[in-house]
């Protein structure tokens, strides 16, 4: 065991708690996260701030298993150091459209005393194309279709607020806790718009009565693996907790105090409130996720599994604060007393825990949603500056080679382009493909795909990884 190891049970009255908090997306990042932070401002506060706990796609089971834990879970904080297990007993009851019947989803949402959707959907979740809900998105339309039958989290989130509305009730707040520049902006046009396309009416009312409060989520939450069940096992005395998750003993949320039907006791948690997140969100996006974004895809290129392993790696740990510092760092605008080379040197030493296996085959998942925000924005600005950003063109060049290489070896892709990214490897090569690919209009904006010099970058450093390979590409940079 580890050289310290506290244990945190639960100090709050669980018979007190109301579902008043309906968190849609149930997975690892929320038990780890907001869950957290909740169970720490109740152990402090008290209050009746219970979470239904809901998933849409797949999870019923482990939704289930919470339920026979009686809403039970241990989260185990891990670093070199130390291990902290923490119980978390937040959630009053589960809920997933697919075992329970959408009419109990949508009638929790349309409960009395409902007040925050907060959601963990992925980028992808809001359906969304350039900042604007997709009207092409399969999901969306199927949803118009039948909105009392809604399989989005938009749609479900708009039938719940129409149910509410029927009803005579109150408006609440809907969290966004996603990756998103302006995750809180993105939720209200997703959902505003397609309230819009439903019912006028319904849409000024969501309008008036819905607050979408923006957010900065931040917490290494990697999917368990074996040591993490081995670890859980042996902290529950044997017991399975099928809901139990393994992190980093780092976290940080940022919020935008915008709530309309009162606030969980999140701040009392250890949560920050304020007026702009913005700033706080461009920090993280671009030092810590473009960052990974980079490892995920160079990392994966050179056979480095983990974030760890990268990091015990010189040239990629170099690598790794030089995009943060240097391509990344100058383009962010300040924040009163936050230093970037303190941040940077943080996410170093968070990146490098020994104990957590964050893969970068899991972080490469879905980089056709996380590119803009991590790595062209920034990019973007290092032009108009005329700054160097010989890194952040890797990132974006070793993407295309990871696709090419899943397209040769079969290997799944996971992302909601694989098929347009997939064909394009299958009939195009070298210079080719990558003008293709730099030219979809969902992930590069205008000025971007009529940018001489990033077409050039980028075509650029795609042919010197295939000349010399991802790490030698890498060395060549940070040694350069
Ligand atoms: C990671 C994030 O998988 C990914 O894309 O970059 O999940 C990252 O670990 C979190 O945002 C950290 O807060």
């Amino acid at each position: 065991m580890q050289e310290t190891f506290t244990r945190a049970g639960l100090e709050c009255d669980r018979k007190a708690l109301k579902p008043r908090i309906l968190h849609i997306g149930f997975g690892a990042f929320a038990r780890a996260h907001q869950m957290v932070y909740l169970q720490e401002g109740l152990n402090k506060t008290g209050g009746d701030w219970g979470v239904i706990a809901v998933r849409l796609n797949s999870g019923a089971e482990e939704l289930s298993a919470l339920d026979e834990a009686n809403g039970l879970y241990t989260v185990a904080e891990i670093d070199a150091e130390s291990v902290t297990a923490r119980e978390i007993g937040v959630v009053i009851g589960t809920c997933h459209p697919k075992r329970d019947g959408i009419d109990t989803l949508l009638d929790h949402i349309a409960g009395d005393a409902m007040s925050v959707i907060s959601l963990t959907i992925t980028e992808k979740g809001y359906c969304c194309k350039n900042g604007h809900l997709d009207l092409q998105n399969k999901g969306i339309q199927a949803d118009l279709e039948n909105p009392e039958h809604p399989t989005t989290a938009i749609g479900v989130i708009v039938a719940g607020l129409a149910r509410r509305r029927e009803r005579g009730l109150g408006g609440l707040t809907v969290l966004s806790c996603d990756n998103q520049p302006d995750n809180g902006k993105l939720a209200r046009a997703a959902v505003l718009h397609y309230a819009h396309e439903r019912d006028r009416g319904l849409a000024d009312w969501i309008d008036a009565n819905v607050t979408f409060p923006s957010t900065m989520v931040d917490r290494v939450v990697p999917a368990l693996d074996d040591y993490g069940r081995g670890l859980l096992l042996e902290l529950n005395d044997g017991r399975e907790d099928e809901n139990g998750i393994v992190c980093e003993p780092f976290r940080q949320w940022v919020i935008e105090d915008d709530f309309a039907a009162g606030r969980p006791p999140y701040a009392e948690g250890g949560a920050m409130l304020t007026d702009d997140v913005r700033p706080y969100e461009m920090m993280k996006l671009r030092m810590l996720n473009g960052a990974h974004t980079f490892l995920a895809m160079l990392g994966s290129l050179s056979d480095l599994e983990t974030v760890s392993d990268c990091m015990a790696d010189p040239v990629f740990r170099k690598a790794a604060r030089q995009i943060m510092l240097s391509e990344q760092a100058p383009t962010l605008p300040p924040i009163e007393g936050v230093s970037l080379e303190d941040y940077a040197d943080a996410l170093t030493h968070r990146f490098e825990n020994p104990k957590l296996k964050h893969r970068t085959a899991q972080i490469a998942w879905d980089t056709s949603q996380k590119l803009p925000q991590r790595i062209l924005h920034g990019v973007a600005i290092n032009i108009d500056d005329a700054r160097p950003w010989p890194l952040l063109a890797l990132t974006v060049a070793g993407w295309i080679h990871f696709i090419r290489e899943k397209q040769i070896t079969g290997e799944k892709l996971t992302d909601p382009m694989a098929e347009t990214l997939l064909d394009a490897a299958r009939t195009l090569e070298g210079d080719a493909l990558v003008d293709h690919i730099l030219s979809e209009e969902s992930i590069f904006d205008e000025e971007l795909r009529r940018e001489p010099a990033f077409r050039s970058a980028v075509t650029g450093a795609y042919r010197m990884i295939a000349e010399k390979g991802p790490r030698r590409m890498v060395e060549a940079i940070v040694s350069g």
